[in-house]
């Protein structure tokens, strides 16, 4: 396909007001008529045909206000209906499609999972329902007529509120009405019709309006989806009081399904999930399952308002909802956990995932300015550096000149198809400011880096910092601009309070946060009468790579003094990190370093009985090979980093024993479990210290492995210890894996942690295991759930098997992508994303890894999303 641009955008010709939907659900003969009232835009091309996208489709009839059209008036294809010359006014447009929902293995459109029929229409699904303008500037109201077997789907839904329901006389199916009062997209249709359970709750709104929730399982799963009912109605209420966002239906739906490309989806008034994120009990989630579910039922809620009141002008805009409401879900968490540990956890998953996609071929802007299959940039970019560009915009307004903005947008642009510079533009509106430079951050791709360098004067009591920005070149950018950078800092004293920030002019540094906006820019900070050790970007102002020249002791002082949580634990991980990389490059040749100032930090950290466990937890957790690997960032050995990070984790095993073991057994669990975050936190640190204390694979260490396996009353202990034995107790493995299996062999979901962990295992054997559970019983090329617990875990969390120095690993999922392209694109082109840091290993797995990207790049018959992963990856 020709590739997309941002610069082409136009208008719609034709606008659709109403869409009338009869859709009768069989299982291989579905048939939907469509009636649109459609009308020419104003703001369009005059004398337009009407042009309708489609995809897969079979047309049985059209006609045009009331009159079937003869073969001449119109063309259709599978992927597109046009009508030549309609007349240039208001026309009833209706179309009978029919489809088979079974045959439907993309899951994108109306297809079918554990025998109920669901649909999934973002980005471009719609248009395999029924002909249709599918882009996200034409937004219509929508009534669905639902029809079904009643013993096949007693459960019909749709979008808004139920208007009408009833039987068919005389037959054995009956049908439901939806109507959605909410002018929308075609990408938030949604319906489902199966035999589910429910559970159902009310929530009443901040002006009284009543809602009926309900969130609809698989029969006999009711009883798992109690937590995200909870979670929902915080949601609610917490949109209410800090955005002032209230929920605008007389209803609102879940639906969990089995089969689902992504992890959840916001069509308005009934959000379709994965159903990995609804369900959940002690026995079979982890406290990482619950914190998402919470995250994931609120992300999705939050759309209600951004994405779907307020939704994008066309695909390029994605980030405008997507990172916007990444940003709201973070806060949210934030707001019910620990705000701290939330932001170590959100900055780990950024580094790891948008860093390294900013690093390779892959890399594109925030809001990119073209594509050739929108799929595939519903990435890490899009959705977690665009929270990151939200949450800049936050530091630098300030609350109430953030939320003066967000209110201006909500106001302005209700029930609009709107874009980046319409949110830009309230911002500056409301706080009467230029963002012109700032917007460069949804333009230009790559990671900012970053160099501080800090000097004393004791003569003149300043502190001076010398600042270079530089953002690399990436694909299609080799020349940047300088990036606005609102860079959080302190200045620690030697009993580790901030001394006042007083900069030279005279100002303060307004909310300790410079604004670096040049390619070198100083600072001076006056009456600093000590040497302080600078704590910079705090909180992870700013998304940058941030170089310093803060000495290996300022970084242990740092790590045992900063009065800001997130630096203390980046403190510690710099620390980390730079030892883990001399010690990788150590291997061949030079000396090794010495860990004396990673284990001195966290020793401190262990001892500081003040701190949130969950916090300690984080600090002792070590970064992982992938972040060493970019941090080395080429002729990467992935054997030496894994090799590296096993010594230094025996190191710390050693060197912490005594802390390790004092602080294990005073986290036993008592009482029932509860998945909140501060018991969650406890059982993190308890965990952290078994692992570290399983490092050196003392007989005594797996025993309280074994111990804690055999002891666990909830999936997150269970997990963990079966994990520990897994990686560092190869006797003790087959029984523990085996005694997991037979306990939970008839749940899918709980399979899926099984899989994952047996595909992460870093030894040769794994290639030929992973290979062999394919064909389990329990595992399903079908399902994507299935298919990125056991190959996807191979791919993306195992570096040294993936990366195998025979080039197997590469063959395997190249082999895999081509097997999974046929039937489900999108997930296919997921695990070819595995490639994405090919260039930055040594040479002969980077032309081994080429090799195996070329072969898929050159196989004839693709789909566009493996297509163009490829070419990308090889660009
Ligand atoms: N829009 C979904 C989300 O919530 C993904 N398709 O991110
Ligand atoms: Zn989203």
């Amino acid at each position: 396909p020709q590739p997309v641009r941002l610069s082409d955008y136009r208008p719609p010709d034709w606008l659709v007001d109403t869409v009338h939907l009869d859709i009768r659900l069989d299982r291989h003969a579905t048939r939907v008529m469509a009636r649109l009232a459609m009308r020419p835009n104003p703001d369009g091309r005059e004398g337009s045909p009407i042009a309708l996208d489609g995809d897969e489709l079979v047309l049985k009839a059209v006609s045009l206000d009331g009159t079937p059209l003869a073969g001449t008036a119109y063309g259709a294809t599978p992927s597109g209906l046009t009508l030549f010359a309609p007349p240039q006014q208001p026309v009833l447009v209706e179309i009978e499609t029919w489809l088979d929902p079974s045959a439907n293995s993309k899951l994108m459109g109306l297809y079918r999972s554990s025998g109920a029929y669901c649909t999934q229409c973002e980005a471009e699904g719609f248009r395999r329902i029924t002909y249709f303008p599918d882009r996200p500037d034409v937004l219509a109201v929508y009534t669905t007529r639902i029809e079904a077997e009643r013993e096949e789907a007693p459960i019909l839904l749709g979008n808004g509120n139920r208007v009408a329901a009833g039987e068919i006389e005389g037959t054995s199916r009956h049908y439901t009405i939806w109507h959605d009062p909410w002018p929308k997209p075609s990408y938030l249709f949604a319906l489902v019709g199966g035999r589910l359970d429910k559970v159902a709750d009310e929530f009443r709104t901040a002006t009284g309006r009543q809602v009926e929730l309900g969130i609809y399982v698989e029969p006999g799963k009711a009883d798992r989806a109690g937590y995200a009912m909870d979670a929902l109605k915080r949601s609610m209420r917490w949109d209410e009081e800090v955005f002032g966002c209230e929920y605008d239906l007389d209803v609102f739906n879940i639906v969990a399904v089995a089969d689902f490309n992504m992890g959840a989806m916001e069509n308005k008034g009934l959000n379709i999930f994965n159903d990995k994120y609804v369900l959940a009990s002690p026995e079979t989630a982890t406290d990482a399952d619950y914190a998402n579910i919470e995250a994931i039922i609120a992300h999705e809620y939050f759309h209600n308002w951004t994405g779907n009141r307020i939704t994008c002008r066309d695909w390029f805009q994605l980030c405008l909802k997507e990172g916007l409401t990444v940003f709201r879900d973070q806060e949210f968490s934030s707001d019910q956990r620990s705000r701290p540990v939330k932001r170590i956890a959100d900055v780990r998953l950024l580094k790891s995932h948008q860093f390294a996609e900013d690093a390779g071929p892959l890399a594109h802007p925030v809001r990119p300015s073209t594509y050739r299959e929108i799929n595939n940039f519903y990435t890490a970019t899009v959705y977690e550096k665009g929270a990151e560009v939200v949450r800049m915009l936050r530091t630098l307004l300030g609350e109430e000149g953030f939320r003066a903005g967000m209110d201006l947008y909500f106001d302005r642009h209700d029930g609009d198809a709107a874009t980046v510079e319409d949110f830009l533009a309230c911002f500056a509106d409301a706080n009467g400011i230029d963002l012109t430079q700032f917007a460069r951050w949804y333009a230009q791709s790559g990671t900012p880096e970053l160099d501080v360098h800090g000097s004393w004067d004791a003569a003149t009591r300043s502190y001076r910092l010398d600042i270079a920005q530089h953002l690399p070149p990436t694909p299609g950018q080799d020349d940047k601009a300088p990036m606005v950078i609102p860079l959080a800092l302190g200045l620690v004293g030697p009993d580790g309070e901030d001394l006042p920030l007083v900069l030279d002019d005279g100002a303060n540094a307004e909310r300790g946060v410079l604004v670096v906006s040049q390619p070198r820019q100083s600072f001076v900070f006056r009456e600093v009468a000590t040497r302080p050790v600078a704590s910079l970007n705090r909180g992870f102002s700013a998304p940058v790579k941030l170089t310093s020249n803060l000495s290996t002791d300022d970084l242990v002082f740092l790590a045992r003094r900063d009065s800001d949580p997130f630096n203390r634990f980046d403190a510690a991980q710099t620390l980390a990190l730079a030892h883990l990389v001399a010690a990788t490059r150590a291997r061949s040749g030079g000396a090794a370093p010495s860990a004396t100032p990673l284990v001195e930090a966290l020793s401190a950290t262990l001892e500081d009985a003040a701190l949130d466990p969950a916090f300690v937890a984080q600090a002792l957790s070590l970064p992982s090979e992938a972040d060493v690997a970019r941090e080395i960032g080429r002729e990467v050995d992935p054997d030496a980093i894994h090799a590296a990070r096993g010594d230094l984790r025996r190191t710390l095993g050693d060197a912490l024993r005594p802390l390790l073991e004092m602080t294990y057994p005073r986290l036993a669990p008592f009482g029932t479990y509860a998945p909140d975050a501060g018991s969650a936190g406890r059982r993190a640190l308890r965990n952290a210290c078994l692992d570290l204390l399983a490092a050196t694979a003392a007989p005594a260490d797996i025993a309280r492995a074994v111990a804690h396996f055999e002891a666990a009353d909830n999936m997150t202990d269970r997990l963990f210890a079966l994990s520990v034995l897994a990686h560092g107790a190869p006797q003790q493995r087959e029984p523990a894996l085996a005694a997991f299996y037979e306990r939970f062999r008839d749940d899918p979901l709980v399979i899926d942690k099984w899989f994952a962990l047996q595909a992460q295992i870093a030894e040769p054997a794994t290639l030929d295991r992973v290979r062999a559970l394919t064909g389990h019983p329990a595992f399903a090329m079908s399902n994507p759930n299935r298919v990125r617990a056991l190959i996807g875990s191979y791919s993306s969390a195992n570096p040294t098997q993936f990366n195998r120095a025979d080039g197997a690993g590469y063959r395997f999922i190249a082999d895999t992508v081509l097997a999974l392209d046929g039937r489900n694109p999108q997930v296919a082109a997921r695990l070819l994303a595995a490639f994405k840091s090919w260039r930055a290993l040594e040479p002969r797995r980077r032309s081994l890894a080429e090799a195996e990207v070329r072969r898929v790049a050159d196989t004839p018959g693709l789909s566009p999303d493996v297509a163009d992963i490829a070419a990308r990856s090889l660009s």
